[in-house]
């Protein structure tokens, strides 16, 4: 196997005889293949478009959970990987037989087999079939973008929400990955329109998170526990809430958030739900120790799943895209889903153990702010703030990544974060306190919630009357981890963001050539150390 997607891939390089995710060879390599036959699928429906043909919505779905399934923390589930090679070959010979000129089309497009040959095959079309490390640098960033995009793209399908034309993008560029004449100024291009469609993508799943929730709100989140069984719900899936929520509804089981789950508190809708208890624990790499002190049903609806220990596992339930050998999945069938599974095992388990008490705030997405923004300028013009830090971007299990602790606190208090998905758990329970009463850390939401940040800088930009988003008072410290964070980086590219950096290591997927090219470029560079990098972003400690 060869894997270098995450921020955490073996040795800052790749992984190849294990992943540190957990992930073994022969999911990896199923992962490569559901990939290579999701291009070709790409490279079919890119024919159809252009011969003016309809591509269905059920096909465009099956292209965005394709590459959410091969995620980082996603799916774990060998033969459900399979089952979607299976599933997506048969689709293909279907679509194939409507295109009237498949002359051109790739090897991908025509390629089918039997399930039994899916390992030989595999192992010749990773991530090492392409040679130039340039070039496999460029494509490996445009498709980890498109499994982002993917991703949000999914939650906002869930909601009923579509985007023909972000699909109809995808696949187009899923089957230009494929093309060996694409030379490195075509795929840089494509490395930047894939940014640009990542903002389409966020704004889709803004407007279908707010359209179906209401506009996040300022809301103050629990963080103890009650004395009553309890199901707690990952992942960043909205819709699987809601059905949980109505699902659990006078069974005496509440329910609590955990990791990217916890902005589900700030929307108005899910207020009225007196059994959605609070937030519990921390961010995703802490699951091991926290599910089981949890003690009732756990339901994941996204990465970040960790390989469960035995002390849990029957009581972890999949849902969506993820997928864990031996724990129970829970289908979508037309159109909805029976969480009773889940219900009556939490039924039968302990409450939670409480790790804490005491509350967080958050809810700082772009409508909330925008109802302060007077505040804001003037707190802007009088001196009491003096700079913006963006601190969004992903938690992980490193030790280096304490610096964002280190860095969040050693931050002077003229200095507000802005923060959005689960790098926040990092110092949001730190109590920095406020500015006049504008809180210190500012939390818009889930990863994808970047966007509102973006629209926060752009409003700034507009009220203060500059001609450029980088003359405001607003640097970026971003961690990443996983393939969210990548698209989340490339949309702030196309929105003109310069002078990002990223941390607590850059991407391996990133060659020498191409990390030249986008420090000189866009000025993204990495981190240090906190004194140091206040020094670099122009903040007097
Ligand atoms: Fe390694 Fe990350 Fe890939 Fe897992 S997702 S195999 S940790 S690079
Ligand atoms: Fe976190 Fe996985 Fe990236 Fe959504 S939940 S930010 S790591």
């Amino acid at each position: 196997m060869f894997c270098y997607q995450c921020q955490e891939t073996a040795g800052g390089k790749g992984c190849t005889v294990q992943g540190v995710c957990g992930k073994k060879p022969d999911v990896a390599e199923m992962q490569d293949l559901l990939v290579y036959v999701t291009k070709g699928l790409g490279a079919v429906t890119t024919q159809l478009r252009a011969e003016g043909k309809t591509v269905s919505v059920e096909t465009n779905h099956r292209v965005t959970m394709n590459l959410f399934i091969t995620i980082t923390n996603a799916n774990f589930d060998r033969e459900a990987i399979m089952d979607a090679i299976e599933e997506t070959l048969a689709l293909k010979a279907e679509l194939l037989a409507q295109v009237a000129d498949a002359s051109k089309l790739p090897a991908a497009a025509h390629w089918t087999a039997p399930r039994a040959d899916y390992e030989a095959k595999a192992k010749t079309v990773g991530v090492l079939a392409t040679e130039n490390e340039d070039v496999r640098s460029l494509r490996e960033l445009t498709t980890y973008g498109l499994k982002g995009l993917s991703a949000y793209v999914e939650h906002a399908n869930a909601l009923g929400y579509e985007n023909e034309e972000i699909d109809a993008f995808s696949q187009r560029a899923l089957a230009q990955l494929l093309d060996d004449t694409m030379d490195g100024d075509a795929l840089t291009a494509l490395v930047l329109e894939t940014g640009k469609w990542g903002v389409a993508g966020m704004a889709l799943l803004d407007g279908a998170n707010t359209g179906t929730y209401g506009h996040p709100e300022v809301t103050k989140v629990k963080l103890g526990v009650r004395n009553r069984p309890g199901i707690l719900i990952s992942g960043h899936d909205l819709k699987d809430l809601e059905r949980l929520l109505e699902q659990t509804k006078g069974t005496g089981v509440d329910v609590y958030t955990h990791g990217e789950m916890i902005p589900a508190h700030y929307y108005p809708a899910f207020k009225k739900y007196d059994n959605l208890v609070g937030n519990y624990g921390n961010a995703w790499w802490q699951q091991k120790e926290e599910f089981e002190k949890f003690n009732g049903a756990i339901l994941m609806t996204t990465n970040c799943v960790v390989p469960p220990k035995d002390s849990y596992k029957d009581r972890l339930f999949t849902t969506a895209a993820v997928g864990v050998p031996g724990c129970t999945h829970i289908p979508l069938v037309n159109g909805e889903k029976d969480f009773t599974p889940v219900i009556e095992c939490a039924k039968k388990c302990a409450p939670p153990t409480e790790l804490e008490t005491g509350e967080i705030v958050g809810g700082f997405a772009h409508e909330q702010v925008f109802a302060v923004a007077d505040k804001v300028v003037e707190a802007v013009k009088n001196g009491a703030i003096k700079k913006f830090v963006v601190m969004a971007g992903c938690d992980g299990r490193m030790k280096s990544r304490g610096y964002y602790s280190e860095f969040a606190e050693a931050l002077p208090h003229d200095t507000v974060i802005l923060t959005a998905g689960c790098a926040k758990y990092k110092y949001i329970k730190k109590n920095l306190g406020d500015i006049g009463g504008i809180p210190r850390v500012l939390d818009a939401g889930q990863c994808n919630d970047s966007y509102s940040l973006a629209l926060i800088a752009l409003k700034l930009k507009e009220v203060f009357g500059l001609d450029d988003v980088n003359k405001l008072p607003v640097v970026y410290n971003i961690a990443w981890y996983e393939q969210k964070a990548v698209i989340v980086l490339l949309a702030l590219l196309h929105l003109g963001v310069k002078n990002i950096h990223l941390g607590p290591t850059l991407p391996a997927f990133l060659s020498p050539n191409i990390a030249k090219v986008l420090a000189r470029t866009f000025g993204i560079g990495g981190i240090t150390n906190v004194e140091d990098d206040l020094a670099m972003f122009g903040i007097e400690a």
